[in-house]
């Protein structure tokens, strides 16, 4: 697990601000990110990269998603 971890954040680290919360991201404020709230920010995701950060796969990035992204380093964190 830790060591798919470590290959995911080689491949889609992603530059760009840090984000403090997914507040800062979430613009429509439905309490979770899509795919084009997060592309907004971070114009070098790509559609693996955000699956990458989906883990329980549903299409949107959750609070524990994006706490778990931000731990592994493929999100900035404030
Ligand atoms: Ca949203
Ligand atoms: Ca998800």
């Amino acid at each position: 697990m830790k060591k798919v971890l470590i290959t995911t954040t080689a491949i889609f680290a992603l530059s760009g601000p840090a984000l403090a919360a997914l507040s800062d991201v979430d613009t429509d404020g439905d309490g979770v990110v899509s795919f084009n709230e997060l592309l907004a920010v971070y114009p070098t995701l790509t559609e693996e990269g955000f699956s990458a950060i989906d883990t329980n796969d549903d299409g949107v990035i959750d609070d524990a998603e994006m706490t778990a992204a931000q731990e592994a380093g493929i999100i900035p964190q404030g």
